[in-house]
């Protein structure tokens, strides 16, 4: 029955987009594949089971012991919502029908201030190092299609999403955007995109980030925050380009660093009105405005958004900030007031702190002013219920942040490596450690010449501050010691020029001297770096996994190593994003029984029989599983 219905197929007939084939026809490999791929979920499972906790950066299982519930979607007069179907309604019909440039037009005409959810990624990158899962997303996309369909967008795409879901969730993160477009047809997509970065941590061949782009718009994705880590506007304008040439909506973004009130300080209001300047000469549709480390102070908000509403009054603003401080609502509110078209927040039980401020906290703030959201907050809170159990899920990767840091306005360190930073401190106690990170990350940035930080140059500007606290350097010794020290990788690659041309130069002589006989780029990476060839890496996909897709090309070109690994691990485990987060992070209980839907109506009943004695001979254990009723069983080598 396979091959007839393979060869009746029209798609194989006409002999088109073979790459795409398997992904958009599966019920024809259903035959095929279950058998095997249960299989392969219980050698998942027997690992967990036998050797612990398979995700790196796991602490412990997770705080939330029964199941998720979701709820019905009520409206305020207490009647059921049908969401078995997306809404109709929302600002991306805008896009689809009309395209960018209409849409830029729409969200500036529009009265009051949007809002843009992050909840599906910078929520999670800020707070659980970015390791929600897809099945997360798409468990409550169908609510989430209605009580957010008036947003500006979710941003559910980009950053260190792409990595992570490859490199520590073993999912592939093209399907997760299809998957979640198919879900949510009516609310545009946001993703970001780190300029001639892409979303690595150096820069690639032009040709790689226009490919990438293409994919991405390709695949569902609609508005691309693109941002250079440097505001290096060359580097920026590769990313905008590559957006405007695939179609999207093209945010070109310039990072808020700094305190513009601070006469004293760098990054002043001048600097920060000649990078807006560039960003609409290259023609981008939006300006967004990022402030990773959340130090936009209310005050220099309104003058930073007041002086560009003036200056363009056509130009939509969008800006993000992130709640470290605690004055994510206030920064956001000054936004709106200035003229703002859009700004940023999480669904509330994953806000606060290094993510972004609590969206039901800014609806209510904006909330009988004349910039209102549109956002009805009793739909809000309903998703939030789904969240507060998800936070919860996840409790493993918690850094345990108990309240804001003010302290930022010093050390300036963006949200997500905040947390992360927090973190590695709180293994060795946090207390002394801490405070001394804090103190070398502000001396790494000032060695660096007080450079603009976020990803990739913030981990540049971590991994120095780490490096001169395990080797007990003071500033002053990293000057006098460059030519003798070993220093980080990412350090030599800023000191290279890969990611771009720092405001105001690099400092000499420490970048000659930790460089030593390596090479200095003075223009942007792109020119010196050879293009990708895409029939070459093809061919070597083909070669080596049996077939590729156009966007396996894309994962590979941004990180092969990754890639590779994620191959590896999913051919041995198959594609583990239909298992519940539940049973990804913890074991089951003996006589647990539960269920993997392993394709749509496709369900396996799996229960936990027993885990047998450890073999002398072997080092292995069996593990005993009901699959459907049937009995099978799993051999693992116990790692202990
Ligand atoms: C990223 O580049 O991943 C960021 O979130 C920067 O803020
Ligand atoms: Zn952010």
């Amino acid at each position: 029955p396979f091959l007839t219905s393979l060869l009746t197929n029209q798609t194989f007939i006409d002999g088109t987009c073979w790459t795409t084939f398997i992904d958009d026809t599966p019920e024809l490999f259903r035959l095929v594949g279950s058998q095997n791929r249960a299989q392969k979920l219980l050698s998942y499972l027997g690992e967990l089971i036998v050797n612990g906790p398979q995700v790196v950066g796991q602490i412990g299982e997770s705080k939330l012991k029964g199941e998720i519930v979701i709820s019905d979607l009520t409206d305020h007069k207490g009647k059921v919502i049908d969401t078995s179907k997306p809404s109709e309604k929302g600002w991306r019909n805008i896009i689809v029908e009309q395209g960018p440039e209409a849409f830029a037009k729409a969200v500036r005409q529009n009265k009051g201030c949007l809002i843009m959810d992050t909840t599906w990624r910078d929520a999670h990158q800020s707070l659980l190092a970015t390791r929600m899962r897809t099945i997360d997303m798409l468990n409550i996309a169908n609510h989430t299609s209605h009580a957010l369909s008036n947003a500006w967008a979710l941003e559910c795409w980009g950053g260190a999403t792409f990595d992570v879901a490859m490199r520590f969730l073993y999912e592939d993160p093209w399907k997760r955007l299809r998957e979640m477009r198919k879900l949510v047809p009516n609310i545009p997509f946001q993703m970001l995109l780190r300029g001639a970065n892409g979303v690595a941590y150096s820069s690639l061949p032009d040709n790689a980030i226009y490919h990438f782009c293409e994919q991405a718009k390709k695949n569902g994705m609609d508005i691309f925050r693109v941002f250079d880590a440097l505001n290096d506007m060359e580097q920026l304008e590769v990313g905008v380009k590559a957006v405007l040439k695939a179609g999207g909506v093209a945010e070109g973004t310039v990072c808020y660093s700094g305190d513009m009130l601070n006469p004293d300080k760098k990054y002043n209001l001048e600097y920060y009105m000649g990078c807006v300047d560039r960003i609409v000469k290259m023609g981008a549709h939006i300006l967004g405005i990022k402030d990773m480390a959340g130090v936009l102070k209310p005050k220099a908000a309104t003058l930073l958004v007041g002086t560009i509403r003036k200056k363009y009054p056509d130009l939509p603003i969008h800006v993000h900030t992130h709640d470290s401080a605690g004055t994510g609502v206030a920064s956001m509110f000054a936004c709106a007031q200035a003229g703002a078209d859009g700004v940023d927040a999480a669904t509330d039980s994953l806000s606060g702190t290094t993510s972004q401020p609590s969206i039901g906290a800014l609806v209510a703030s904006l909330e009988g002013s004349d910039f209102e959201s549109g956002l009805d907050a009793h739909l809000l809170r309903q998703i939030d219920a789904y969240w507060a159990q998800v936070r919860m899920m996840y409790s493993p990767f918690e850094a345990w942040l108990t309240g804001p840091d003010p302290e930022v306005y010093e050390h300036e360190i963006p949200g997500g490596q905040l947390t992360n930073l927090i973190f590695q401190a709180s293994q060795q106690g946090l207390g002394e450690q801490w405070a001394q990170t804090k103190k070398a990350y502000e001396q790494a940035n000032d060695l660096l010449g007080d450079i603009v930080k976020v990803t990739p140059t913030s981990k540049v500007v971590g991994d120095l501050a780490q490096f001169m606290v395990s080797n007990n350097l003071t500033p002053k010794d990293v000057e006098e010691k460059a030519e003798q020290l070993d220093f980080p990788s990412s350090v030599l690659e800023f000191f290279e020029g890969l990611m771009g041309q720092p405001y105001g130069g690099f400092p000499e002589p420490l970048r000659s001297k930790a460089l030593r006989d390596r090479r200095k780029m003075d223009k942007r990476p792109g020119h010196y770096l050879k293009p990708i060839n895409f029939d070459e890496v093809r061919n070597k996909l083909k070669e080596d996994w049996g077939g590729c897709s156009e966007t396996d090309v894309a994962s590979y070109v941004m990180y092969s190593k990754v890639f590779e690994d994620y191959k590896k691990w999913t051919s041995k485990f198959g594609d583990l994003s239909v298992l519940p987060t539940k049973y990804f992070l913890n074991k089951p209980e003996i006589g647990e029984e539960f269920h993997v839907e392993l394709e749509k109506g496709k369900i396996i009943i799996l229960k936990l029989l027993a885990v047998g004695p450890l073999s002398e001979q072997t080092g292995n254990r069996e593990v005993f599983f009901e699959t459907n009723g049937e009995m099978r069983a799993v051999t693992v080598t116990d790692q202990h």
